[in-house]
């Protein structure tokens, strides 16, 4: 195909065949593109001037909404003043200042942070600080990890082997080795159309118990589970169900990572889940909002009692043999640092909770239409959960996803499942217009 000339402008000037999309049916994309061209607030252009509301935050990251200026501008800034500068045995004031500011929104007691540049690379730092900090307390044999089914945690080899989306697994062949899965927390039968936190399910935690008996608690080094499953299609825990994983890890000596990549910076209407659920882990990752996803960046909290164990051995000894050649990029943190100025001046960490019950009853209006079976809410997240086709699991909800996409509006789809996680500025106005377009659309869907 022809090249065009930078930047692209128009549709037609544009070669689609080189650049191998992510996580996209790469032939029916190209075949009808949907091209997104610029963005401001609640909305993006594409490149034919069409606005499409964005009901899905980017994918999960523009918490503040898009083209914040105090954004753009500490980026231009920094890039000019300080390009790169390495943190390994070298440093910059950057990342400490972001490190500090991070901490006082974090839970208690989560008081240092790992920088990454990803979800991915979180939670293999976060799974790899687990296995280290066993060893190093003189509990090596603690080698196996728990994730849980349906559970995502990006596309490392660590986070596919704990995560249990089967198809971002099955065509990778070997994985990590010694790793178990508890039982995922959906429940149609039980909980279908629950506001909020479904009241049926605790108990499932307790399968932890059975893998604790099955490995030897001095086998298992940690488990590793999101609060609330995003990708999989907004899969909301049992109310009691992570009070349960915590008494029972804390029991075990087993730590619990909270990965955080999604639920972390505001969506749920606290800065992070382990607050709006008040259970505290050991390890949270994240990333997306972090910057509100306009430079790649990651973050893991730990506890000072967790980074104490390190902190044994000569002076020159390097303590943690990790880390990336832009853990605490000057340019991705000075994002960070006006991101998290923003989230704080403007109120945005605990906005959801102001709107979650205008959110939810919106999203559960669209109860009774035909094939919903489920609508699952909490905080600014949201799920309308359709019945597959018989023989065609996925069909119907991509459909429904691209009509709204022309229709103008941006979700997201997972199979069957439309998931909504609009930027936390969001006003009950495009709330209302989410779920008209929404509504719509499954209207005359078949
Ligand atoms: N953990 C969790 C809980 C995530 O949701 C990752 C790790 C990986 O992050 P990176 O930055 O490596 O992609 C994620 C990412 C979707 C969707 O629409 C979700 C993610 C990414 C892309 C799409 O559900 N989550």
């Amino acid at each position: 195909m022809n090249t065009m000339q930078h930047p692209a402008t128009s549709q037609q000037d544009l070669s689609l065949d080189e650049f191998w999309m992510p996580f996209t049916a790469n032939r029916q994309f190209k075949a009808k593109p949907r091209l997104l061209e610029s963005a401001e607030g609640m909305f993006y252009t594409d490149v034919e001037g069409r606005q499409v509301l964005d009901a899905t935050a980017g994918l999960w990251c523009c918490n503040a909404g898009h083209g914040r200026k105090e954004i753009s501008e500490a980026v231009a800034h920094q890039i000019a003043k300080l390009d790169f500068a390495p943190t390994f045995q070298m440093g910059h004031p950057l990342p400490f200042q972001l490190a500090e500011r991070l901490v006082e929104i974090a839970p208690k007691g989560l008081n240092r942070v790992f920088f990454t540049n990803s979800g991915s690379e979180s939670v293999d730092t976060a799974l790899k600080i687990a296995l280290a900090y066993q060893r190093a307390r003189g509990e090596g044999t603690r080698t196996r990890l728990i994730g849980r089914e349906l559970g995502y945690h990006g596309v490392g080899f660590g986070g596919i082997s704990v995560g249990g989306m089967v198809n971002n697994r099955k065509a990778f062949g070997v994985q990590l080795p010694g790793v178990d899965h508890l039982p995922h927390t959906l429940d149609l039968e039980r909980n279908a159309f629950t506001r909020g936190l479904p009241k049926q399910g605790a108990e499932l935690a307790d399968q932890l118990e059975k893998l604790v008996a099955l490995h030897g608690a001095e086998n298992i080094a940690a488990v590793i589970v999101e609060p609330m499953s995003g990708s999989a299609g907004v899969i909301l825990p049992p109310q009691g169900y992570l009070k349960r994983l915590r008494e029972i890890t804390a029991k075990h000596g087993i730590l619990l990572i909270f990965d955080e990549v999604i639920t972390g910076y505001g969506r749920l209407g606290e800065p992070f889940a382990a607050q709006r659920w008040e259970v505290t882990p050991d390890i949270i990752t994240t990333a997306k909002g972090l910057t509100n996803g306009a430079i790649p960046m990651g973050a893991v909290f730990v506890s000072e009692q967790i980074q104490d164990v390190f902190m044994h051995g000569p002076q020159g000894l390097i303590e943690l043999f990790h880390g990336y050649t832009y853990s605490g990029h000057p340019v991705a943190a000075a994002a960070a640092l006006a991101t998290l100025d923003i989230y704080q001046r403007d109120g945005l960490l605990t906005r959801a909770r102001e709107l979650e019950v205008y959110w939810q009853e919106a999203l559960h209006s669209l109860q009774g239409l035909a094939h919903v079976i489920d609508i699952r809410n909490t905080g600014l997240v949201g799920a309308v959960h359709l019945a597959s086709r018989e023989g065609a699991p996925g069909a119907r909800g991509y459909e429904v996803f691209e009509a709204c996409y022309w229709d103008g509006v941006m979700v997201r789809v997972t199979g069957d499942i439309i998931a909504m996680s609009p930027p936390l500025i969001v006003e009950k106005p495009h709330i209302d217009r989410i779920v008209e377009v929404l509504g719509n659309v499954i209207r005359r869907t078949a």
